[in-house]
């Protein structure tokens, strides 16, 4: 029997440069070669998770919080690079805090010179349950394993 993958719209939020653009390039493309030409709408991305389920992704960034827009989950990019990223964290986090959301870390390739890391996010968002993922949109580092977590959130 075919089953239809579920269809998941995501908005991919977070601070000014903190990397939105080049995770939904990475993710989608594989590559940041095409950042500057993606468009400000809805992306669409079919993902197998490995183990028999699709999710059919809908992606938008968005640069303006709190957002009418419909959704069913956030990505919240921080550039780990950036202190500010993480100051910033409880005032967007009270803009979306009605949704499922996960933290992509940003920069993963920069981690020698990070300003903050996996442990300083989970001492801000306190009890909770948000899962955050260090990833690299530059080489790739983490990648899939960002959507498979983010697959997982969206199925459960
Ligand atoms: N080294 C490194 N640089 C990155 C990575 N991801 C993004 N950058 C760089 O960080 C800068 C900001 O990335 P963007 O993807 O444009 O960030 P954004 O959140 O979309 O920025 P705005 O749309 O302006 O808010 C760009 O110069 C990217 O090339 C990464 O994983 N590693
Ligand atoms: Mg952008």
């Amino acid at each position: 029997m075919q089953v239809s993958p579920t269809i998941s719209k995501v908005l991919v939020v977070g601070p000014k440069g903190s990397g939105k653009t080049s995770l939904l390039c990475r993710m989608i493309f594989d590559s940041v070669n095409e950042c500057n030409q993606m468009p400000g709408q809805f992306l669409k991305f079919n993902f197998s998770t490995g183990n028999g389920e699709s999710v059919s992704f809908l992606f938008k960034e968005v640069n303006n919080l709190p957002t009418t827009e419909k959704k069913s989950a956030y990505i919240l990019t921080l550039n780990s690079n950036n202190k500010a990223d993480l100051d910033s964290l409880p005032n967007i986090l009270s803009m979306i805090s009605d949704k499922k959301v996960i933290i992509a870390l940003c920069m993963s390739d920069l981690h020698y010179s990070a300003a903050f890391w996996v442990e300083d996010v989970k001492k801000v968002i306190g009890k909770k349950n948000i899962k955050i993922v260090p990833v690299s949109s530059k080489t790739g580092e983490n990648v899939r394993q960002f959507m498979l977590d983010l697959s997982d959130m969206v199925l459960t």
